[in-house]
Protein backbone atom coordinates (compact mmCIF):
# COMPACT_ATOMS: atom_id res chain seq x y z
CA UNK A 1 0.00 0.00 0.00
CA UNK A 2 1.44 3.37 -0.81
CA UNK A 3 2.05 6.10 1.69
CA UNK A 4 -0.78 7.79 0.44
CA UNK A 5 -3.44 5.59 0.82
CA UNK A 6 -2.39 3.81 4.29
CA UNK A 7 -2.94 7.48 4.93
CA UNK A 8 -6.39 7.46 3.42
CA UNK A 9 -6.91 4.17 5.70
CA UNK A 10 -6.13 5.56 9.00
CA UNK A 11 -8.40 8.72 8.34
CA UNK A 12 -11.10 6.26 7.48
CA UNK A 13 -10.38 4.47 10.17
CA UNK A 14 -10.62 7.37 12.71
CA UNK A 15 -13.73 8.58 11.14
CA UNK A 16 -15.22 4.97 11.76
CA UNK A 17 -14.71 5.05 15.26
CA UNK A 18 -15.25 8.92 15.92
CA UNK A 19 -18.98 7.78 14.95
CA UNK A 20 -18.99 4.28 16.19
CA UNK A 21 -17.66 5.27 20.20
CA UNK A 22 -16.07 9.02 19.76
CA UNK A 23 -14.04 10.31 22.80
CA UNK A 24 -15.80 10.18 25.92
CA UNK A 25 -14.43 12.96 29.47
CA UNK A 26 -16.00 11.93 32.09
CA UNK A 27 -16.15 14.99 34.77
CA UNK A 28 -17.04 13.70 38.81
CA UNK A 29 -15.96 14.52 42.21
CA UNK A 30 -17.77 15.99 45.03
CA UNK A 31 -20.64 17.91 44.97
CA UNK A 32 -19.92 21.72 44.59
CA UNK A 33 -16.24 21.44 43.11
CA UNK A 34 -17.18 23.04 39.99
CA UNK A 35 -17.75 20.22 37.71
CA UNK A 36 -20.90 21.94 35.83
CA UNK A 37 -18.51 24.91 35.75
CA UNK A 38 -15.69 23.87 34.63
CA UNK A 39 -17.94 22.14 31.48
CA UNK A 40 -19.43 25.39 30.48
CA UNK A 41 -16.10 27.31 31.12
CA UNK A 42 -14.27 25.09 29.00
CA UNK A 43 -16.97 23.97 25.90
CA UNK A 44 -19.22 27.11 26.11
CA UNK A 45 -22.14 25.03 27.41
CA UNK A 46 -25.13 26.09 29.82
CA UNK A 47 -25.59 23.36 31.76
CA UNK A 48 -27.13 24.51 35.55
CA UNK A 49 -24.94 25.40 38.34
CA UNK A 50 -25.73 26.07 41.49
CA UNK A 51 -24.09 28.41 44.01
CA UNK A 52 -26.38 27.01 46.96
CA UNK A 53 -27.38 23.46 46.99
CA UNK A 54 -26.42 20.56 45.26
CA UNK A 55 -27.38 20.52 41.35
CA UNK A 56 -26.89 17.88 38.70
CA UNK A 57 -28.77 14.50 40.06
CA UNK A 58 -28.01 12.91 36.97
CA UNK A 59 -25.28 12.28 34.31
CA UNK A 60 -25.70 14.76 31.38
CA UNK A 61 -23.83 14.22 28.03
CA UNK A 62 -22.67 17.04 25.69
CA UNK A 63 -21.90 16.08 22.63
CA UNK A 64 -18.85 18.43 21.44
CA UNK A 65 -17.67 18.63 17.90
CA UNK A 66 -15.04 20.44 15.43
CA UNK A 67 -15.18 20.65 12.38
CA UNK A 68 -11.73 19.93 10.13
CA UNK A 69 -10.57 19.58 6.24
CA UNK A 70 -10.80 15.98 7.03
CA UNK A 71 -14.67 15.79 8.44
CA UNK A 72 -15.63 16.60 12.01
CA UNK A 73 -13.85 15.48 15.57
CA UNK A 74 -16.12 14.73 17.99
CA UNK A 75 -16.09 14.60 21.85
CA UNK A 76 -18.26 13.96 24.12
CA UNK A 77 -18.23 15.52 27.63
CA UNK A 78 -20.47 13.56 30.79
CA UNK A 79 -21.39 15.67 33.92
CA UNK A 80 -21.75 14.05 36.66
CA UNK A 81 -23.65 14.34 40.03
CA UNK A 82 -21.56 15.31 43.02
CA UNK A 83 -20.44 12.90 45.58
CA UNK A 84 -20.90 13.69 49.61
CA UNK A 85 -24.00 15.54 49.28
CA UNK A 86 -26.16 13.44 51.42
CA UNK A 87 -24.93 10.41 53.07
CA UNK A 88 -28.89 9.19 51.81
CA UNK A 89 -27.57 9.74 48.18
CA UNK A 90 -24.01 8.33 47.83
CA UNK A 91 -24.88 4.64 47.49
CA UNK A 92 -26.97 5.41 44.55
CA UNK A 93 -24.67 8.14 43.33
CA UNK A 94 -21.64 5.26 43.49
CA UNK A 95 -23.68 2.75 41.86
CA UNK A 96 -24.17 5.14 39.32
CA UNK A 97 -20.54 6.30 38.78
CA UNK A 98 -19.96 2.31 38.34
CA UNK A 99 -22.26 2.23 35.80
CA UNK A 100 -21.32 5.02 34.06
CA UNK A 101 -17.90 5.00 34.32
CA UNK A 102 -16.77 2.79 32.04
CA UNK A 103 -17.65 3.97 28.99
CA UNK A 104 -15.25 7.29 30.20
CA UNK A 105 -12.19 6.83 28.60
CA UNK A 106 -10.87 9.69 30.59
CA UNK A 107 -11.80 11.05 34.07
CA UNK A 108 -11.21 14.35 35.09
CA UNK A 109 -12.06 14.30 39.40
CA UNK A 110 -12.59 17.58 40.50
CA UNK A 111 -11.52 19.56 43.89
CA UNK A 112 -11.75 22.58 45.13
CA UNK A 113 -8.77 24.00 46.21
CA UNK A 114 -9.37 25.92 49.46
CA UNK A 115 -10.63 22.60 50.60
CA UNK A 116 -7.98 20.65 52.93
CA UNK A 117 -10.05 17.92 53.77
CA UNK A 118 -10.12 15.00 51.33
CA UNK A 119 -10.83 12.02 53.30
CA UNK A 120 -14.40 11.95 51.33
CA UNK A 121 -12.56 11.69 47.94
CA UNK A 122 -10.27 9.12 49.19
CA UNK A 123 -12.75 7.36 50.71
CA UNK A 124 -14.69 7.30 46.98
CA UNK A 125 -11.80 6.20 45.25
CA UNK A 126 -11.33 3.99 47.07
CA UNK A 127 -14.56 1.72 46.07
CA UNK A 128 -13.45 3.46 42.01
CA UNK A 129 -10.61 1.33 42.14
CA UNK A 130 -11.05 0.34 38.27
CA UNK A 131 -11.22 3.85 36.91
CA UNK A 132 -7.96 5.09 39.04
CA UNK A 133 -6.00 4.42 35.54
CA UNK A 134 -7.21 7.23 33.80
CA UNK A 135 -7.87 10.08 36.03
CA UNK A 136 -6.70 13.62 36.20
CA UNK A 137 -7.24 15.85 39.25
CA UNK A 138 -8.16 19.12 38.48
CA UNK A 139 -7.79 21.24 41.44
CA UNK A 140 -10.28 24.08 40.73
CA UNK A 141 -11.17 27.24 42.22
CA UNK A 142 -7.76 28.49 42.54
CA UNK A 143 -8.94 32.18 42.54
CA UNK A 144 -10.37 31.59 46.21
CA UNK A 145 -6.74 30.45 47.81
CA UNK A 146 -5.72 32.62 50.64
CA UNK A 147 -5.09 35.77 50.59
CA UNK A 148 -7.53 35.75 47.52
CA UNK A 149 -5.95 38.51 45.82
CA UNK A 150 -5.98 37.74 42.14
CA UNK A 151 -4.29 39.68 40.02
CA UNK A 152 -7.75 40.43 38.08
CA UNK A 153 -5.92 42.73 35.64
CA UNK A 154 -3.90 40.12 34.33
CA UNK A 155 -5.92 37.24 35.09
CA UNK A 156 -3.02 35.61 37.23
CA UNK A 157 -2.54 34.52 40.81
CA UNK A 158 -1.22 36.17 43.32
CA UNK A 159 2.57 35.60 44.30
CA UNK A 160 1.17 34.51 47.72
CA UNK A 161 -1.59 32.38 45.76
CA UNK A 162 1.13 30.85 43.67
CA UNK A 163 3.04 29.76 46.01
CA UNK A 164 0.07 28.47 48.35
CA UNK A 165 -1.37 26.79 45.24
CA UNK A 166 2.30 25.18 44.62
CA UNK A 167 2.21 23.82 48.16
CA UNK A 168 -1.59 23.01 47.67
CA UNK A 169 -0.52 20.78 44.73
CA UNK A 170 2.15 18.78 46.62
CA UNK A 171 -0.14 17.91 49.08
CA UNK A 172 -2.72 16.80 47.20
CA UNK A 173 -0.87 14.91 44.98
CA UNK A 174 0.75 13.21 47.66
CA UNK A 175 -2.33 12.34 49.86
CA UNK A 176 -4.38 11.30 46.66
CA UNK A 177 -1.22 9.15 45.47
CA UNK A 178 -1.03 7.26 49.29
CA UNK A 179 -4.90 5.70 48.14
CA UNK A 180 -4.39 5.37 44.44
CA UNK A 181 -1.01 3.50 44.56
CA UNK A 182 0.29 5.43 41.71
CA UNK A 183 1.06 8.86 41.27
CA UNK A 184 -1.96 10.64 38.99
CA UNK A 185 -1.51 14.07 36.78
CA UNK A 186 -2.97 17.38 39.47
CA UNK A 187 -3.91 20.52 37.66
CA UNK A 188 -4.73 23.59 39.48
CA UNK A 189 -6.86 25.82 37.31
CA UNK A 190 -9.95 28.53 38.00
CA UNK A 191 -13.14 27.67 35.57
CA UNK A 192 -14.58 30.64 36.94
CA UNK A 193 -11.70 32.86 35.43
CA UNK A 194 -11.22 31.05 32.81
CA UNK A 195 -7.41 30.27 34.30
CA UNK A 196 -5.25 27.02 32.60
CA UNK A 197 -8.31 25.80 30.85
CA UNK A 198 -6.04 25.02 28.17
CA UNK A 199 -3.21 22.99 30.53
CA UNK A 200 -6.32 20.95 32.05
CA UNK A 201 -7.93 20.12 28.48
CA UNK A 202 -4.05 19.29 27.19
CA UNK A 203 -3.82 16.86 30.43
CA UNK A 204 -7.04 15.35 29.86
CA UNK A 205 -5.95 14.64 26.07
CA UNK A 206 -3.27 12.64 27.20
CA UNK A 207 -4.30 10.51 29.82
CA UNK A 208 -6.36 8.28 27.95
CA UNK A 209 -5.44 4.66 29.20
CA UNK A 210 -3.08 3.25 25.68
CA UNK A 211 -5.79 1.09 24.14
CA UNK A 212 -7.93 4.19 22.78
CA UNK A 213 -5.11 6.82 22.91
CA UNK A 214 -4.89 6.70 19.22
CA UNK A 215 -8.66 8.30 18.94
CA UNK A 216 -7.49 11.04 21.30
CA UNK A 217 -4.58 11.07 19.38
CA UNK A 218 -6.93 12.98 16.16
CA UNK A 219 -8.12 15.54 18.63
CA UNK A 220 -4.82 16.54 20.34
CA UNK A 221 -3.59 19.37 18.19
CA UNK A 222 -7.16 21.30 19.00
CA UNK A 223 -7.81 23.81 21.34
CA UNK A 224 -10.63 23.22 24.30
CA UNK A 225 -12.56 25.96 22.68
CA UNK A 226 -12.78 24.94 19.63
CA UNK A 227 -15.07 22.19 20.51
CA UNK A 228 -18.73 23.64 19.74
CA UNK A 229 -21.51 22.89 21.57
CA UNK A 230 -23.90 21.14 19.21
CA UNK A 231 -27.69 20.11 20.25
CA UNK A 232 -28.64 20.11 24.22
CA UNK A 233 -27.09 18.07 26.83
CA UNK A 234 -29.06 14.50 27.97
N1 LIG B 1 -14.52 31.23 42.88
C1 LIG B 1 -14.80 30.21 42.08
N2 LIG B 1 -15.99 29.61 42.17
C2 LIG B 1 -16.23 28.56 41.34
C3 LIG B 1 -15.29 28.11 40.39
N3 LIG B 1 -15.83 27.05 39.73
C4 LIG B 1 -17.06 26.88 40.23
N4 LIG B 1 -17.31 27.78 41.20
C5 LIG B 1 -18.53 27.92 42.00
O1 LIG B 1 -18.75 26.71 42.70
C6 LIG B 1 -20.14 26.54 42.92
C7 LIG B 1 -20.57 25.15 42.48
O2 LIG B 1 -20.43 25.05 41.09
P1 LIG B 1 -21.08 23.87 40.25
O3 LIG B 1 -20.50 23.93 38.88
O4 LIG B 1 -22.56 23.86 40.38
O5 LIG B 1 -20.46 22.61 41.04
P2 LIG B 1 -20.74 21.05 40.77
O6 LIG B 1 -19.49 20.34 41.14
O7 LIG B 1 -21.23 20.83 39.39
O8 LIG B 1 -21.86 20.76 41.83
P3 LIG B 1 -22.92 19.50 41.86
O9 LIG B 1 -23.64 19.49 40.56
O10 LIG B 1 -23.79 19.77 43.03
O11 LIG B 1 -22.08 18.28 42.06
C8 LIG B 1 -20.83 27.66 42.16
O12 LIG B 1 -21.11 28.72 43.06
C9 LIG B 1 -19.78 28.10 41.16
O13 LIG B 1 -19.91 29.46 40.74
C10 LIG B 1 -14.03 28.78 40.31
O14 LIG B 1 -13.15 28.48 39.54
N5 LIG B 1 -13.85 29.82 41.20
MG1 LIG C 1 -23.00 20.00 38.68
Amino acid sequence: MSELSQAHAAEEAIRAEMRRRPPVIGVVGVSGTGKSSTVNAMFRTDLPISHTTACTKDFWNVELAVQTSQGQRLLHVVDAPGLGEDVRADAAYLDMYRENLPACDVILWTLAARNRAIALDQQYLEQLAPFHDRIVFGVNQVDTIAPMNWERRVNLPSLEQESHLADILLDRKERLAGVLGVTRPVVGYSASRGYRLQELFTELIGACPPDRSWIFSAIKNFRHDDFAHRGRPR
